[in-house]
């Protein structure tokens, strides 16, 4: 480290290097090597050292979110794109192919090693999950968190892959393949793109493989989070509907497409929406779809059904709606858009007229009247539109659903399965321009896992620490458990909302602001801070303060957004249907001629109880971490936007792990490791040493400060940076030739 030379931070950068100029009170001023001044906060400000790359971040001699994002800089730029930080790996997506490093060879070459014995890599992180499953019979969670685009669901590929290429048994029962097929299926129903990731996930997912006492595979299961319906019918500039539509018309043979009546990807609205004209290799793909559903033991008649809901829901997003023009002011289907419903009536074996009343009326309960007496109200064009829509998403996320019933159907939840692993993959914590209901789930998820990340980081490491007698204090860390509370009140006053005769977003949001005045994590949207409390009122939004930083809420059309419920009309009709399929996928619906409203889960409510469940799930496995960092925002491979890369790493709770690490002993080795890595060359006079006695040896003799490590019961816990001087080549060999000389001083003697 040149003298004075510091770490000050930048907004593009995230740090550079710079020379401290100035000494105030509370700031630092420093020079940076263009001769710019940067003014900074004493704890933003770090010390530089010369350090070599380092696979595992504990092992930099300044461990601090400077060195840390360059270290994973430097490594990045030298086509190193994993990095540890303990146990907890991150990558950084290459945006190239880098077939080299996911080889059969490569992955063999992981089989039974432990962590940091090779380079850092996802297969290791896998292979430490199998390993501590087989030896210590505990299940095991693998949680790949990251932005959008950030490379979650290839990590997650290569943790499945990896499991099933080195642990699986092929031959026996298929399911490694089920479990590897089930994969191009979600991504064609599940997958879009947007402007931040080509094979954009909008679902989350939580994949579980079951082993049997021998460790084979004999089992797997898949739930899903949060499919996002909105896509079916809207997309923003520049992004495409879920692939399943284009590939379905791109690849559909003449028969299959005069069958379920395709017409020109042009002519749909609801694909043209977003203007992107990108194919993606869409015919292509098609196929694979079909042998992905048959793999699935889906018979051939169920895809085509499978296919011809897909069409319906297509030509449903052409159907328009005109006044009727009668007295009672309802609408009725244009003329011009007969065609299309006709087609989607053919293609949910409805009749069309039928199809229509449904979607252009409503049935309704009279009051003051014997119970159970009901009649038709006729709805505006623009209901009926709303109602089109509903359905759309409605036939949809349905149809989404029971594709993953149909992948666990094929995957038997076996009674040999005594543990399993489980692959998280969900999307991160999101702060958009605006922010919709969407993200407030996302990041109330992003909260709870936050939580359990601290927890269990923390947790662990001080248990460690306890079980190793390490006699160090306890690390006291902030919570967020008061964030994860206001989200849900939030979710409770928007449920209690709905319930309203006159519901309405701006009276859901002025609840919200009222009854949360002095919390600590609520604020109004910024543009209101000159405003007076009533005038804020009328806007509708908040601003939560999250782990991750503030993100400003817009809260119009959430009570449309947090709704499942499809009018009890449709979903009756659906049940008349002549198609197996669609009636199956609305069985859950009660046949009833009644209009009573259906007491059906709200999604934030819906969502609520998943999460829940899935937190419970992972309580109870032991949990490893991968952390996928996005390089840049163009999706190009070999730039990377360090500013950006340092909020992910911010966002990620790294910078927080880093504290505690820092706070602790980082790395560690055990006594039996350190004593193998020299005995080879010790006089019989040392050999016969415990490990543990000539660990403590050696450090005299290398001159390791006390403070820079603990001797625990098993292991030694170095100080951050520290390890490396037990390990440091030059002084290593001097101290081997010392030690050869005392032998053969032995020897003589
Ligand atoms: V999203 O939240 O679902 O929108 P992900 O899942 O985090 O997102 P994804 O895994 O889909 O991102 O990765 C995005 C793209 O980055 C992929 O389509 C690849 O082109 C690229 N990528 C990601 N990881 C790797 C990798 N390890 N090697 C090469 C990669 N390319
Ligand atoms: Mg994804």
């Amino acid at each position: 480290m040149q003298e004075g030379e510091v770490w000050a931070p930048d907004a593009t950068h995230g740090f550079i290097k710079g020379t401290v100029v100035e000494i105030g009170s509370d700031t630092l001023t420093v020079q940076t090597p263009d001769n710019a001044c940067i003014v900074a906060a004493y704890s933003k400000v770090f010390p530089t050292s010369d350090e070599s790359l380092v696979d595992d971040n504990c092992m930099l001699l300044q461990l601090n979110e400077a060195s840390l994002l360059d270290n994973i800089k430097c490594r990045f730029k030298i086509g190193k794109i994993y990095t540890y930080t303990a146990n907890i790996l991150t990558v950084v997506n290459p945006y190239r192919d880098m077939a080299e490093l996911y080889t059969d060879k490569v992955m063999a070459g992981y089989k039974g090693t432990s962590l940091g014995k090779l380079d850092p890599h996802t297969f290791a992180i896998a292979d430490k999950a199998y390993t501590d499953m087989s030896y210590r019979g505990v299940s095991q969670a693998v949680i790949v968190s990251g932005e959008s685009g950030a490379g979650k669901t290839e990590t997650t590929k290569h943790v499945l892959k990896y499991l099933a290429s080195v642990y699986g048994n092929t031959s026996a029962n298929g399911i490694e393949d089920k479990l590897l097929q089930s994969n191009p299926l979600l991504e064609a129903f599940g997958n879009a793109q947007t402007v931040r990731n080509n094979n954009s996930s909008r679902f989350g997912k939580f994949i579980e493989v079951n082993f049997n006492k021998e460790g084979e595979i004999v089992g797997g299961h898949i739930n899903t989070y949060l499919l996002e319906k909105s896509r079916v019918t809207h997309q923003n500039a520049s992004e495409r509907s879920y692939h399943i539509f284009y590939r379905l018309l791109a690849g559909a043979d003449a028969d299959l497409r005069r069958d379920i009546r395709l017409r020109d990807v042009k002519e749909y609205k609801c694909l043209s929406e977003g203007r992107s004209s990108q194919a993606m290799g869409d015919a292509k793909q098609f196929g694979a779809i079909s042998n992905a559903l048959r793999c699935i033991d889906v018979s051939d008649a169920e895809i085509r059904e499978i296919y011809k809901i897909v069409s319906g829901v297509m030509a449903f997003g052409n159907v328009e709606f005109i006044d009727s023009g009668d007295t009672r002011g309802g609408s009725k289907v244009s003329p011009e858009s007969y065609d299309w419903i006709e087609t989607a009536a053919l293609c949910l074996s409805l009749e069309a007229d039928d199809l229509q009343q449904a979607l252009t009326s409503r049935l309704m309960q009279t009051k003051n009247m014997k119970k159970g007496t009901t009649y038709m109200v006729p709805l505006k064009k623009k209901e009926a539109l709303h109602n089109r829509d509903g359905l759309c998403k409605s036939l949809y996320t349905r149809l989404f659903d029971h594709i993953v019933h149909n992948i666990n159907q094929s995957l038997p939840l076996s009674e040999k399965s005594s543990c399993y692993i489980g692959v998280l993959d969900i999307a991160g914590f999101e702060y958009f321009e605006t922010n919709s209901f969407e993200q407030f789930c996302i990041n109330y998820c992003n909260e709870k896992l936050q939580q359990f990340f601290n927890s269990r980081v923390i947790r662990e490491e001080q248990e460690l620490y306890r079980a190793e007698n390490l006699g160090v204090n306890e690390i006291q860390f902030s919570d967020n458990q008061d964030c994860i509370e206001l989200i849900e009140r939030g979710f409770v006053l928007l449920n209690e909302e709905a319930k309203l005769p006159q519901s309405c977003e701006k009276h859901f949001t002025s609840l919200l602001h009222e009854q949360n005045r002095r919390h600590f994590r609520l604020q109004l949207p910024r543009r209101s801070k000159l405003s007076s409390y009533r005038s804020m009122l009328d806007e509708e939004g908040f601003i939560i303060r999250h782990y991750a930083g503030a993100v400003c809420y817009s809260t119009v059309g959430w009570l449309d957004r947090n709704s499942d419920t499809l009018h009890s009309s449709l979903e009756q009709l659906m049940l008349t249907s002549d198609s197996v399929l669609v009636t199956k996928l609305y069985d859950d619906v009660q046949d009833v001629k009644c209009n009573k409203k259906m007491v059906q889960d709200s999604v934030g409510g819906k969502f609520k109880k998943q999460l829940n469940k899935l937190l419970e799930k992972l309580q109870g496995t032991a949990t490893n971490f991968i952390r996928c960092i996005k390089p840049n925002q163009h999706m190009t491979a070999a730039e990377f936007d360090g500013g950006k890369v340092l909020n992910q790493l911010t966002s990620l709770g790294m910078v927080t792990a880093l504290e505690l690490m820092q706070a602790g002993f980082p790395s560690r080795i055990a006594f039996k490791d350190l004593y193998d890595m020299y005995s080879k060359n010790l006089p019989d006079n040392l050999k016969s040493l415990h490990p543990r006695m000539f660990c403590s040896a050696l450090f005299r003799a290398i001159g390791m400060s006390p403070n820079d490590y603990r001797f625990g019961v098993t292991k030694i816990f170095f100080r951050p940076g520290k390890v490396k001087e037990t390990q440091d080549s030059d002084r290593l060999r001097q101290i081997q030739e010392e030690m050869e000389a005392e032998r053969l001083r032995q020897e003589e003697a």
